[in-house]
Formats: C-alpha cells, structure tokens, sequence
C-alpha cells in the first residue's frame, strides 16, 4: 500500500447511533477518496487480533467486546499525507479532549466508544487495510 493511504473503522457506538452517513460525507468533504468501504462485523477473535498491540492495556477486554459487539464500516482512503491529516480530522482519542468540529467531538461518547478509528501510522495502515480488505475490494 502507498503511504498516502490510510484505514478506518466506524465503530458499533457510531453505526448504531445513525452517523454513518454524516461521518462518511464530513471525510469525503475533507479530500479523502474512498478506496475501499465495506460493512461487516468482528468476531471477538478478529477484534482480538486487529487490537493485540493493546492486549496487555487495562482496557482490552472491555475494547474486544465493544469492537465486536456491531457492524461497523470499515474503509480505506486515500489523500496526500492521509495518516496525519485523518487522525488530525478525527480529534483525540478521548472526545473530551478533541478539537472542535472533528468526528470525534461530534460524534463520540467516551473514550472507550469514540466513534471512529484511524491509523497511526503509514506501516498500520498497510497492516490494518490488509486485515479487512482482498487486493480486489481496492479501486
Ligand atoms: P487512537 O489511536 O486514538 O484510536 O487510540 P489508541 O490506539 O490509544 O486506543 C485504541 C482504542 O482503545 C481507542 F480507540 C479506544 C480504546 N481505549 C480505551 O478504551 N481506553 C483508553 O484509555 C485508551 C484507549
């Protein structure tokens, strides 16, 4: 994958609550070229292997359980400098701490159910696209 792109998740939290639509048109609006995008639901083995860096964190379990407690969409996209302008346009990690008008403010309820996923890194977004996607799903 090149390293304009990155991947994301629409959580259970946000997919239920109805944002998926403002949530894609709000990324869409902000220059990403949707790749790929599918919705589909973890099993608490996938979740457990997409989050295993976090598998010794206090709050794994609690993490696996929501992840795949309901269909999320999941999406790659690209733009120049995607992984740092993506995570810039979904705010911190903890929607109390997340700038104004990002997703996360807008669209999150706590830290542990923030809305959104995005990559941290260009070498993740390699790994976590690949975890969702077949080379054929990508256009
Ligand atoms: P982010 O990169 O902003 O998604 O945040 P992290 O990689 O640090 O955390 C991944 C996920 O773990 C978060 F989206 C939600 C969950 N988490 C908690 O539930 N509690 C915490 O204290 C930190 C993270």
């Amino acid at each position: 994958m090149t390293t304009n792109r990155t991947f994301t998740m629409i959580k259970p939290d946000a997919v239920k609550n109805g944002h998926t639509g403002a949530i894609l048109e709000k990324i869409t609006a902000a220059g990403f070229r949707i790749v790929a995008l599918k919705k589909t639901q973890l099993s608490t083995l996938d979740a457990e292997a997409f989050y295993s860096v976090h598998s010794e964190r206090p709050f794994f379990g609690e993490l696996v359980n929501f992840m795949s407690s309901g269909p999320i969409i999941a999406a790659i996209l690209e733009k120049e400098n995607a992984v740092d302008d993506f995570r810039t346009l979904i705010g911190a990690t903890n929607p109390a701490d997340a700038a104004d008008g990002t997703i996360r403010k807008l669209y999150a309820t706590s830290i542990g159910e923030n809305a959104v996923h995005g990559s941290d890194s260009n070498d993740n977004a390699a790994i976590e696209g690949t975890f969702h996607f077949a080379g054929r799903e990508l256009f």
